[in-house]
């Protein structure tokens, strides 16, 4: 406990130091796992002292009707073309138009005006369309709104306002009627919508099979967020509740909330674009990468696991873990070990404190206990706060020293996410520091570089032994781009596989050198052997795993954590090699 204050007291003092270092080239706070909640009044009452949106009409020309149409739009207080903002297209009734959200009980200008004020979204536009798209020769109004949304209106508001027009930031709600356009329209739109939000949906619910044609792979796969709200005594409850159920049977995360006691009516609207809002800011609607972020785990009130994180699997075992951003990796300072030390950047040495055990959790979370001793990677008091220092503290397991490995979109790349932060924020390089000494902490998840980790294994003894003496000295790992001579061979005809190699460091007595090896056939090779002739002693290697040297032949496999090399794909094997001959390796087979 005593010991715990103490390193409170460290703690808060580094985090508060870390912030005023220069927090402002960072993102903005976002919550963090939003918990969905019925809202205390006053939620959307105008508010006088606050900066407020603005809203107006815009008129397009629709493909869909042959005719001008008429849109009402959001504009969030001080938008500015010289920023960019996602996009809300939020839907009406059956008896409503464009002005419904806004007049007659909708209140969605003054739910967004109090959000923003209160920090708890960011800024976005909201458009709200006419969802009856009726014309001459239209037969379905409500149907053909489709394509006029697709064809005519989306590319009408991305071309006239600064939006980031891609599906991460594009999200698509409604009421009822709007409700049930949402489920039709969103669902089987997920290449234009990855956030769908459905209030109070109407008998225009299209069945299952139709929202989701392949079962839900591409649901489960591209949604990032699904949102499903409904009164208990309203008569349509059952539309969405069939979605509902559909998703929890098929296990695609969505977020299911009913209004206990409430109809269908604006008690139910409005506090559920309140809780969308707020749902999407969680989930990186607002953020500025197009990358994938990863998820927080957006609850349900009552019932299915919510959105789409992506874990990813790393095996036990020892590893470099290292910053792809700087290229440099996560060490102790001072490469010793003890209570509340700091962890940093530092350039690629072997040494005992860059060396992470990877320890599985049976709740999917991993602990990382560092080579120097019994400590393990630590969030500082476990507080869920952008700026908290990481450290090490004496390995013991509990909340603040357990984290959750995510995918990025690219291959062995991974956001390490810490659970004292519900996985909102993850192990960052901060103010994408490069240097040797840059501060590692806790941040919200951006999806840069600073925050991605390549884990590379460790062949050579763990902790529990002496340093390796033979270690190479220090050795940048520079990008592969960056580096001179690289030899390159032709495919094997049999294999499909090319080689490239080049040396990244070398002092003489030993050097460091990377192959990449390359799929270049049209088959996934899974669970691949490697061998060739290497003149000098490989004293550690990482991308793979040794198997063993004997005299010149080595041979290498595919790492545990990834055995599967899929056409178009490389892995980079990086090794450090006692000896002169630093000449590429010779006689590859590969199996
Ligand atoms: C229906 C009942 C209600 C229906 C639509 C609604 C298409 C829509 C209600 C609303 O938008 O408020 O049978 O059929």
């Amino acid at each position: 406990m005593r010991k715990r204050i103490t390193k409170q007291i460290l703690a808060l003092m580094t985090a508060s130091s870390l912030i005023f270092a220069g927090a402002i080239v960072k993102p903005l706070e976002v919550n963090a796992a939003y918990q969905v909640s019925i809202p205390a009044n006053g939620f959307d009452y105008q508010k006088n002292n606050i900066a407020h949106g603005t809203m107006s009409y815009f008129t397009y020309f629709s493909k869909a009707t042959n005719s001008n149409r008429r849109a009402k739009i959001y504009l969030p207080p001080n938008y500015s073309p010289s920023q960019k903002y996602s996009v809300l297209y939020l839907h009406h009734g059956i008896g409503g138009n464009e002005d419904e959200w806004t007049k007659s009980g909708g209140t969605t200008e003054k739910i967004a005006d109090n959000l923003i004020a209160s920090g708890k979204i960011k800024p976005s536009i909201i458009v709200m369309p006419n969802g009856n798209a009726s014309g001459n020769g239209v037969g379905d109004g409500w149907e053909n709104y489709t394509k006029d949304l697709i064809g005519s209106l989306i590319p009408y508001v991305d071309s006239h306002y600064s939006t980031y027009a891609d599906r991460t930031h594009r999200a698509i709600a409604g009421l009822s009627m709007g409700g049930g356009q949402t489920f039709n329209i969103g669902l089987t739109n997920l290449d234009t919508f990855a956030y769908v939000g459905s209030f109070s949906a109407a008998p225009n619910t299209k069945s299952t099979n139709v929202l989701f044609p392949d079962g839900g792979a591409a649901a489960k796969q591209k949604l990032k967020l699904f949102y499903i709200s409904c009164g208990t005594t309203d008569s349509l409850i059952s539309f969405g509740a069939n979605v509902h159920n559909f998703c929890t049977q098929r296990g695609i995360n969505h977020v299911y909330q009913t209004y206990p006691g409430r109809g269908h009516d604006w008690t139910v609207w409005n506090p559920s674009l309140w809780n969308f809002l707020q749902m999407l800011e969680d989930v990186g609607y607002t953020s500025g990468s197009t990358s994938n972020p990863t998820q927080s785990q957006a609850p349900s009130v009552s019932q299915a696991p919510a959105a789409t994180p992506a874990t990813a699997s790393i095996s036990d075992g020892w590893y470099y873990i290292k910053n792809v951003n700087a290229q440099k990796y996560l060490q102790v300072k001072d490469n010793k070990g003890s209570a509340v030390q700091n962890v940093e950047l530092g350039s690629g040495s072997g040494a005992a404190g860059q060396k992470w055990l990877v320890t599985n959790n049976s709740d999917g979370t991993i602990t990382l206990t560092n080579g120097l001793g019994n400590f393990m990677l630590d969030i500082a008091n476990g507080e869920d706060k952008d700026g908290a220092n990481a450290q090490i503290y004496d390995a013991y397991g509990g909340n603040a020293q357990k984290f959750i490995v995510k995918k990025t979109s690219a291959a062995n790349v991974y956001t390490i996410v810490t659970n004292c932060s519900s996985g909102s924020k993850a192990l960052d390089a901060y103010n994408h520091g490069t240097t040797d000494g840059t501060n590692i902490c806790q941040w919200s998840y951006t999806g840069e570089k600073n925050q991605q980790w390549v884990f590379e294994a460790v062949n050579a003894a763990p902790a529990s032994q002496a340093p390796v003496v033979s270690q190479a000295p220090v050795v940048s790992q520079a990008p592969v781009v960056s580096q001179a001579p690289v030899v390159s061979q032709a495919p094997a005809a049999s294999t499909g596989i090319t080689y490239d190699y080049k040396v990244t460091g070398d002092w003489g007595s030993g050097f460091q050198g990377e192959l990449i090896v390359t799929n270049k056939s049209d088959k996934t090779y899974n669970g691949w052997t490697l061998t060739c002739s290497i003149n000098s002693k490989i004293a550690s290697l990482w991308g793979a795993e040794l198997v063993g040297q004997s005299g010149s032949k080595v041979t290498i496999k595919s790492p545990s954590w990834s055995a599967s090399l899929a056409p178009g794909a490389s892995v980079s094997i990086g090794f450090v090699a006692d000896g002169s001959d630093k000449s590429a390796p010779s006689n590859y087979t590969f199996s």
